[in-house]
Formats: structure tokens, C-alpha cells, sequence
């Protein structure tokens, strides 16, 4: 690899990373280097639906004259496979959501004895949404029940429309309905995807996508939001809570237990057995001082979140944090995990489990994990990394390097912190986009990627947008790209935010970049989008508002899903690197021009991140005229409140064009 070229922007990666190839030790980002993309792949020209195939659209006018063995075009071809990844993506949200709602009917019954209800509140306000009654003497575990076998139909339903559709504004709604989009359930749209794209099925790219995008709105505002609901009412909902980030949060004198994948649940656990006084015994009779839990990648989200337990980072960090040699057990369960950490692993000492029914990998040890014996295995688990501890081997390479930061912005929290117990509410935020203090809002979402200076991006255009008083709100990888470059302060916001954005992260005691959670929390943000269009002043409905929504170094097929069902919820979306629709240019047009002129959203690929940064603050600027706010200038607010009434709301939608021009 190119000594000049940086894998990570972490700092304390990069030296790991640096001594590891020395060691010849073979990482995700050895492998980026070795093993180009194909591309013809890559920019969704290969079709592979059938045995007659693969086919592969090259050449000088291939949109126009290159035809599959079948007769599919280069843009059907297109077409569908982003739909295959927005099937995947859903799925794998999915499936971890039926796994809560399915660990919730277990806690209600009875049958989950190491859990219980922690957020009665919250659970009683889901009831509200779903038209179930509670109090009068009916039991909590009773109306958990019902909610956990209404959330149920939500996956297999056939007809009808998806429970947390209602939660969208109204307008949002009746665009998803005029375009046929609004989802019916989970399961079916997966499988009406996987239907359509299959060879001789659909092969009208437009068709096609508004499909992907009913799909997609059935991981967004079903899957993602179902998984975050629950989860809250299982194990709290999350409030600020101060941890640390990197690798210096490995102890060289305790034992190390990583908790690394997606599901909170068995994370929780570890959380309350790694602490009892038997467990702590026995490990400081292998002759260490104590117990030390860690987090990576999404699962580190989730326990971050709820307790503070400090995270190592995202996506490419898992092999490297094996590198230090201090990780004695690492728990794995579903999405994200590189097969290859079991590899790695065998050169130190650490321990690679599998804790999923789902998934295994060759050369880890596979220790099954359910909500009926949670505890039982959690200690198992714990016992096993102590007896590894002696285990550990001189040679590797530790890092102390470790930021603070402050996690666990509920959408609950964010509206709390405006205005307390009592009057609680969007409006001084909306107020402060509204006087120009805050120019708009970014979510900062999805992986970091080992093709990029990994977490790289995600650092430059956080930094960028804060300075031009862009908020953040942080999900995911990138949350943990943030955390790890000592951005979740609110110090950060006093050194680098723009003077508005600043005086609001000041008076409020926040950071400029908030973190939401794991990456199926983006679903937060969706309910924080649509409380912004309910308080007034800005759009009725979650097109139209100053905010972008960026994925700089994605690369999941969840994030695919994401992206989609945030432009179906009309939010401008920007995904980096090379485009994989860049082969067609119909099916390019229609995921930008066509869906922002019918959704107010879209979906771009733009792998120069300053062209990125342009391309968000002209989609803010150009919402905000649309609104007719203040035009932003730093440091110069207004106080003036613009609300607007129905005839000017109605004039901006006719001035409203079908796309900013902005390409793709
Ligand atoms: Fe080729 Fe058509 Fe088969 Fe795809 S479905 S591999 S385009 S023949
Ligand atoms: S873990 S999907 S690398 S955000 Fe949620 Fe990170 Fe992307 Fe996985």
C-alpha cells in the first residue's frame, strides 16, 4: 500500500494500521487495495437475475443499445439491483425488529425473566399510536402484549398500511399515497421486490424504483422504527450520557469483553453481569484488576447510548482493535462483522464469539444466545474472556489515545432540552433555524469505508458543516467517526461551530453533533422531522425543510435502504463515492429529478466531498428562500418569526422546482 495514502483519519488507527503492516497482518484495508472494484459491477451495469447471464451493459451507447440475453436495458438492469440492496438492507433492519417485538411479546408473557419494562411511559405512548387502551387496571405486561402482537401484523399483513405510517405528517402521507408507495407491511414489500426483480418481471425503471421506495419506507418508518421504540421500552430511553472513544479505552490491566454487531439485547446483559462481584473475583484471581466492557460498531451504539459503555469506533475499526491485542473475548451477532476478525484474531490471543442463531464464522466459537437464558450465557461469556486474559501476548500494538464524548440524544431528550418538563417542543429550534442562528439541519449517517481515508469524510464535512452553523445529528458509523475524532463535546461547538450555531449549543449545554444511536435510529430523525413540520414556521411536511440528509462513505446495503426511505420522506440525500446507478442515465434522473419533484427528496452520489459540502448548503439555501426565511449570514440573526400562512405555502410549492439542477 502507498505509505502517503492514510487508511484511517483516526489517528490512532493509522499508526496500528502502519505497524500492522509490518506484521503482514492483513486488514480490510490490505484487501481495499489488493482487490479493485469491478467496474462494470460497480456502477450497476452487470445483471446476474438468471443463469442466462451475467450480462454486462459496456460500451459507447450501452444505455441505448446493449440488451440483456432476456431484453432488459441497461436501466431496468439498474434498477433492480438497487432494489435488491434495498431489500437486503431491509431485511437485515427488519429481522433485528421482529427479534425485539418478538423479545417484547417474551417479556409480557413471562417467559424472559432477565428483562423487564424500563420505560412504561414510552410503551404507553406506542399504545397511543396504535389505538391500544392501557390503565383502568390493565397491567403494563398486558399492554405490552398487545403492542408487541400489533407490531406483529406489521410483518406480515397483506393488505392495508404499515401502523407508524400515521406517524408521517399528512402531506407526507398523501404524496406516498398519489405515487402507490405508502408500504402495506415488512415481509410482503421485501418479497414483492425480490418478485419484481427477478428475470421477466418488471422492466419499467421507474416502476421499478417506486417500488424500491415503498420498500425502503418499510424499513424507515417500520423496521428502523419499530426496532428503536422498543428497544427504548426494554432498556430505557436514552438520555446525555458522558463516555469515551478510541482505542485507548482498552485496558492493559483489566479484562477486555467487546461487544461488536447490531442487537442490543445480549449487549444489555453483559451490561449487568459484567459488574457482579463473582465474576470480578474470579478475574482478579486470573490476576486482573477488574472487568472492562467495550463496544464496536452499531451494538456499541446501543449500550453507548443507554450507559455510557465507551466505544472503539465503527465499521473499520473491528479488525484494527483486535490489533491491540487487548480484546479477550469479542461477542459478535449480526451485520457488519468482517468474517475476517476470526482470522486476525488467531494471531493475538483474543477470542472471536458468535452469539446469533444467524450467524457464524469459521474459526470462532459459537455460544447461542436467547432472551430466555440471557444471563446464564452472558456469564459463560464473561468467564471465558477472563480465562483468556492470561493468555495475552507481548508483541501487539496498544494505543492510549481516547476522546470524551456525550451520547444518548433521544428524539425525547432533543425535545425536552428546548424547553424542560413542561413545555417541551420543536419551537426554539425551529425558531433558530427560522432567525438564521442555525442555517439547517445534516444528518450525518452511515458506515465509514476502508475505499476512502476511512472516517476521513465523515470528519471533513462535519467539520465544514458546523462552521457554516449546520447541526448535526449523528446515527450509525458516523456517529462513531465523530466520537473517535473528539467531535461529541460540547467544547467542540465553542472551538469550531459558526457564531449561531454556537450561541444555540451554548445556551442548550450540547454538542453541535448530536448522537441519535445505532444506525436503525435514523428512524429518530424521522420522527425529529416530522415533530419540526407538527410545531409550524417551517414546511408542513418533512419536504421542503432545510436539512439534507449524508451517507460520505457508505457502503451497506442498509444504508442503501436508508438513503431511500429518507428521499420517499422528501429529504435531499447524498451518498458518496462512485455512483451504482452511474451506468444509466434514466435511472440517475429519476432517483434525483424525478423523486425531488415527487417527494421533495432524492438520492445522489457525489464522490468529492467538497462538492458534497456545496451540494448540501445550496439545498439548505435554497429551502430556506423557498421558505421564505432570513437569508443566512453568519453571525447576523433575525428574531423576527416568519409563520406562514395557506397561500404562501401554496405560491412556494408552485415556485418549487422539480430539482435544484444540482446533477447527479
Ligand atoms: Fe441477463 Fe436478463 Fe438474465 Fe439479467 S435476467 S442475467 S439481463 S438474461
Ligand atoms: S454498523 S451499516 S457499517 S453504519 Fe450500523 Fe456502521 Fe454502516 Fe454497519
Amino acid at each position: 500500500m502507498d505509505k502517503n495514502i492514510k487508511m484511517s483519519a483516526n489517528e490512532a488507527a493509522q499508526r496500528i494500521l502502519s505497524w500492522s503492516e509490518e506484521q503482514a497482518a492483513g486488514t480490510c484495508f490490505d484487501r481495499a487495495g489488493k482487490l479493485k472494484p469491478c467496474p462494470i459491477g460497480h456502477s450497476g451495469a452487470c445483471c446476474k437475475n438468471c443463469h442466462m447471464g451475467p450480462c454486462r451493459f459496456v460500451g459507447k451507447g450501452a444505455e441505448e443499445e446493449v440488451r440483456g440475453v432476456c431484453g432488459a436495458s441497461l436501466g431496468t438492469v439498474a434498477a433492480r439491483n438497487v432494489l435488491r440492496m434495498i431489500a437486503g438492507g431491509t431485511s437485515a433492519h427488519s429481522d433485528h425488529a421482529r427479534d425485539m417485538v418478538l423479545t417484547l411479546l417474551a417479556v409480557a408473557e413471562g417467559e424472559a425473566k432477565d428483562f423487564q419494562i424500563k420505560d412504561v411511559k414510552k410503551l404507553y405512548k406506542m399504545a397511543d399510536i396504535l389505538g391500544i387502551a392501557y390503565g383502568d387496571g390493565k397491567g403494563v405486561n398486558a399492554v405490552a402484549k398487545e403492542v408487541a402482537l400489533t407490531l406483529l401484523e406489521d410483518f406480515r399483513r397483506q393488505t392495508g398500511e404499515l401502523s407508524y405510517v400515521k406517524r408521517a405528517p399528512k402531506k407526507t402521507q398523501e404524496r406516498w399515497k398519489k405515487w402507490g408507495i405508502t408500504p402495506r407491511c415488512i415481509d410482503r414489500e421485501v418479497v414483492e421486490t425480490m418478485h419484481r426483480t427477478a428475470v421477466g418481471v418488471d422492466a419499467d425503471p421507474d416502476h421499478l424504483l417506486l417500488q424500491g421506495l415503498r420498500t425502503a419506507l418499510a424499513d424507515g418508518w417500520g423496521g428502523c422504527m419499530i426496532s428503536t421504540d422498543i428497544t427504548d421500552v426494554l432498556f430505557g430511553t436514552p438520555s446525555p450520557v458522558k463516555a469515551e472513544a478510541s482505542f485507548g479505552i482498552f485496558k492493559e490491566d483489566e479484562v477486555n469483553v467487546v461487544v461488536h454487531g447490531h442487537e442490543p439485547t445480549f449487549a444489555e446483559t453483559l451490561v449487568d453481569v459484567v459488574s457482579e462481584p463473582e465474576l470480578v473475583e474470579y478475574a482478579k484471581s486470573k490476576g486482573a484488576k477488574g472487568i472492562n466492557l467495550g463496544g464496536m460498531c452499531c451494538t456499541a451504539n446501543e449500550v453507548l447510548m443507554r450507559h455510557g459503555i465507551p466505544t472503539a469506533g465503527g465499521f473499520t475499526n473491528q479488525e484494527v482493535g483486535i490489533l491491540t491485542g487487548l480484546i479477550d473475548v469479542m461477542t459478535v451477532d449480526v451485520q457488519c462483522i468482517m468474517p475476517s476478525i476470526a482470522e486476525i484474531s488467531k494471531r493475538f490471543h483474543t477470542k472471536i464469539v458468535t452469539t446469533s442463531p444467524k450467524a457464524q464464522i469459521p474459526g470462532a466459537v459459537h455460544i447461542q444466545f436467547d432472551e430466555h437464558n440471557a444471563k446464564e450465557v452472558a456469564r459463560k461469556i464473561v468467564r471465558l474472556a477472563i480465562d483468556n486474559y492470561p493468555n495475552r501476548k507481548p508483541a501487539a500494538k496498544h494505543e492510549n489515545q481516547k476522546f470524551p464524548m456525550i451520547a444518548g440524544f433521544s428524539h425525547e431528550y432533543i425535545e425536552y432540552m428546548q424547553g424542560g418538563r413542561w413545555r417541551a417542543s420543536f419551537r426554539p429550534l425551529n425558531d433558530a433555524i427560522i432567525a438564521g442562528r442555525i442555517r439547517g439541519v445534516v444528518g450525518l449517517a452511515g458506515c465509514d469505508n476502508p475505499r476512502v481515508t476511512a472516517t476521513g469524510i465523515h470528519r471533513y464535512i462535519a467539520t465544514e458543516l458546523i462552521k457554516n452553523d449546520v447541526l448535526i445529528v449523528s446515527t450509525g458509523c458516523g456517529s462513531g467517526a465523530c466520537g473517535t475524532a473528539g467531535y461529541l463535546t460540547p467544547e467542540m461547538a465553542l472551538e469550531n461551530a459558526g457564531p449561531g450555531l454556537r450561541e444555540v449549543c451554548e445556551a442548550i449545554g450540547i454538542p453541535p453533533v448530536l448522537h441519535l444511536g445505532a444506525c436503525v435510529d435514523n428512524s429518530r430523525i424521522l420522527t425529529i422531522a416530522s415533530a419540526m413540520a407538527a410545531e409550524g414556521g417551517l414546511s408542513d411536511e418533512i419536504g421542503g425543510m432545510p436539512a439534507v440528509g449524508i451517507a460520505p462513505e457508505w457502503m451497506s446495503e442498509k444504508a442503501m435502504a436508508i438513503g431511500c426511505y429518507f428521499a420517499a420522506s422528501g429529504v435531499p440525500v447524498i451518498f458518496g463515492g462512485e455512483s451504482p446507478v452511474g451506468s444509466s442515465k434514466e435511472v440517475t434522473r429519476i432517483m434525483t429529478e424525478v423523486w425531488f419533484e415527487r417527494f421533495r427528496g432524492a438520492l445522489h452520489f457525489e464522490p468529492d466531498p467538497e462538492k458534497m459540502l456545496a451540494m448540501t448548503l445550496e439545498y439548505i439555501d435554497k429551502a430556506r428562500a423557498e421558505l421564505k426565511l432570513k437569508k443566512y449570514e453568519p453571525g447576523r440573526f433575525g428574531t423576527e418569526r416568519v409563520l406562514m400562512d395557506m397561500a404562501a405555502r401554496r405560491e412556494i410549492e408552485k415556485a418549487a422546482k422539480p430539482h435544484l439542477g444540482l446533477g447527479a
